[in-house]
């Protein structure tokens, strides 16, 4: 076949030329690890992904400096989440267990919303198991608490938080989301 097409090539038919160094590298290859990839890829659902890519995963957004009390507004405007404690510290490759703050914009205490953590590595393009942690309440004053996050890889891990809110009326849920990024040194 490729002797065929270059065959046409010599006989002028440009268009049928084929490209040898072009075409295998955006199908994306099989692998089974970042390792199985080029430079410049990762290994995301079987297949070499570039990392440049797009998607959900911000891979080059800016990482942020654990403080104890660290607020982040939800991307719709609806709620602040401040994570008031997380323990260990944001740098050990094990279980974490975060103490959330949820209220409104104006400071007001959020209950009875539903809390979901889904841990992602953007650069790597994988997350953890299991792939999402639902906050349990804790004590009625808009406190909630994710338990368990599995964080087992040095390097960026972004920690993608969707809330959901009850409607006050028939109106039904609303959501609204955000995310906590932290560079473990393992
Ligand atoms: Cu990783």
């Amino acid at each position: 076949m490729f002797r065929y097409a270059a065959t046409l090539c010599l006989i002028g038919l440009l268009a049928a030329c084929p490209e040898p160094h072009d075409h295998d590298h955006h199908g994306g290859a099989h692998c089974e690890q970042h390792s199985d990839c080029g430079a410049g890829e990762h290994c995301m659902e079987g297949t070499c992904q570039g990392m440049h890519g797009g998607g959900t995963d911000a891979g080059r957004a800016p990482v942020d400096t654990y403080v104890a009390g660290l607020e982040k507004s939800g991307a719709m405007g609806r709620v602040v989440l401040t994570l008031v404690e997380s323990d260990p510290l944001p740098r050990d490759l094990t279980l974490y267990t975060w103490q959330l703050l949820l209220t409104d914009t104006e400071g007001n205490p959020i209950d009875g919303a539903r809390i979901v953590a889904e841990p992602r590595m953007p650069d790597h393009g994988h997350g953890t198991h299991p792939q999402f942690t639902e906050a349990t309440a804790v004590d009625g004053a808009g406190r909630y608490e994710l338990a368990d996050m599995n964080l087992f890889m040095a390097g960026v891990w972004q920690i993608n938080i969707v809330v959901t809110l009850n409607g006050a009326d028939d109106a039904g849920a609303s959501e609204d989301q955000l995310n906590f990024r932290f560079d473990l040194e393992g």
